[in-house]
């Protein structure tokens, strides 16, 4: 079982931004994959959605410095 979310994330200036905001919501428990996008500023979330804790998806993000909107 698994789900498609997006994130509206601001604040990501290059691809190190995007690699970051990515291997922070891969650590995450139920993230299967997660893919951001510079321009789209958004990243989209592969999730077992039995296993997984929304808040800390944001959490993640906000951690590694940048903004879930
Ligand atoms: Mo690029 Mo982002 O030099 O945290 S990695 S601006």
């Amino acid at each position: 079982m698994s789900e498609t979310i997006e994130l509206g994330v601001e604040g990501m200036s290059c691809e190190g931004c995007v690699s970051s905001v990515e291997n922070a919501l891969r650590r995450i428990t139920g993230v299967i994959d997660a893919t951001a996008q510079l321009d789209a500023k958004r990243a989209i979330v592969t999730i077992d959605p039995a296993r997984v804790d929304r808040d800390a998806l944001k959490d993640a993000v906000d951690d590694a410095g940048f903004d879930v909107v």
